[in-house]
């Protein structure tokens, strides 16, 4: 389901020789560059858990900047989409007390390490896990880069990214959320 790969970047190995009498050869390591990547595949969620799958998802450590997140797709709703992390990487429904399916609902909430109990997107102090809304085109593709100075490549292993049928108002007002509703596609990592 999901895919692990190191790039090395780059790796120099120079040598370098002392101008003395018993030619002592000395190699120096440049620093490497490690660029982690991990990847998985999007898929369309229902009240049985995964279905279809629709596109991938990859995440590039970028270091102290962050990742960058790529979602490519296509035959998805046209449309823009509330895009978080949520805290596991497990997609099945859940029924509550009452008796309603959650779709993916062991997907658990929005990813807050920080407790903070607050959906306020991506600029905002709230949830780690509030991305960007997705938009997707018209054709039913998506083709989307989005840098999260906020996130890292070791907090991805184990969560699940999530797109939702509505948009996303960056506000638990006048819904929860970001008012994006239901769960539609889900990338679990
Ligand atoms: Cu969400």
């Amino acid at each position: 389901m999901k895919k692990l790969t190191v790039f090395l970047i780059a790796l120099t190995v120079f040598a370098c020789t002392k101008k003395k009498q018993e030619e002592e050869v000395v190699a120096v390591i440049e620093p490497v560059v490690i660029q982690e990547t991990l990847t998985s595949k999007l898929y369309t969620l229902s009240e049985k858990g995964i279905d279809k799958e629709v596109g991938t998802i990859t995440v590039t450590d970028i270091g102290e900047a962050g990742i960058v997140i790529e979602v490519v797709g296509s035959n998805l709703m046209p449309g823009v989409h509330g895009f978080h992390i949520h805290e596991k990487n497990t997609l099945t429904p859940t029924t509550s007390a009452d008796g309603k399916v959650m779709i993916a609902g062991a997907a658990g909430s929005h990813w807050d390490p920080d407790k903070t109990g607050l959906h306020l997107g991506p600029d905002g102090n709230g949830h780690r896990g509030d991305l960007p809304a997705l938009t997707v085109m018209e054709d039913g593709t998506v083709n989307a880069k989005i840098t999260s100075p906020k996130i890292f490549i070791k907090d991805i292993p184990g969560k699940s990214f999530m797109i939702h049928v509505g948009g996303d108002n960056y506000l638990d007002k006048p819904t929860t959320l970001g008012g994006g509703g239901a769960r539609l596609y889900a990338a679990p990592f």
